[in-house]
């Protein structure tokens, strides 16, 4: 099965991050637009693997406070995928690094590449006449982060379906 760990948005960011969509569908020919519920913010990602439990293991090590997160402010794209941002801020990065640490520890094998938080709202963006051309007005939006969750990736019927498979909450 395919894993990733993620941090699941308020109300108020969903509807902030589906208006970006919207902004972007009315600049562009075509795109796959994530799906409101799939709109999550990566802290690792595990590919592959049958051990859902030794992820588990690595979560509950976690004993970091609950923070803000800010999204939002600044958008972009890499190459045909449209992102949002978060701030960098101290807390969300010390979580992304603990939590790839312990995973390591657990035998997973996770990218040394820098953390950049973002959040995909569409893939496969054909523009009009060129990205650089898109103007999304983005605000920022803040949230408490109490947890983050052990989710599960599947094509099911051509439909990219993310399931929830375990919760851990920060202190
Ligand atoms: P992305 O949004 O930039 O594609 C589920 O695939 C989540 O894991 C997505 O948020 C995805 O980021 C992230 N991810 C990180 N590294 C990945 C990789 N090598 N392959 C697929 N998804 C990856």
């Amino acid at each position: 099965m395919r894993l990733f760990i993620a941090v699941d948005f308020s109300d108020e960011i969903l509807d902030m991050l589906r208006d970006c969509q919207q902004q972007l569908q009315s600049q562009i020919r075509s795109a796959g637009m994530t799906a409101a519920e799939n709109l999550h913010l990566t802290l690792a990602f595990l590919g592959e693997t049958e051990e859902p439990a030794r992820a588990v293991r690595a979560m509950e090590k976690i004993s970091l406070p609950s923070f803000t997160l800010r999204v939002g402010g600044k958008a972009g794209h890499f190459g045909d995928l449209w992102w949002i941002g978060a701030e960098e801020s101290r807390p969300l990065i010390r979580l992304a690094d603990t939590l790839k640490k312990y995973l390591r520890e657990e035998g997973f094998f996770i990218e040394e590449k820098k953390f950049r938080p973002h959040i995909t709202i569409a893939r496969r963006v054909v523009p009009v006449q060129d990205h650089h051309k898109i103007r999304l007005h983005v605000p920022e939006k803040e949230m408490n982060v109490g947890g983050f969750s052990l989710m599960k990736s599947e094509r099911i019927g051509g439909r990219l379906v993310y399931t929830e498979l375990y919760w851990k909450s920060l202190t």
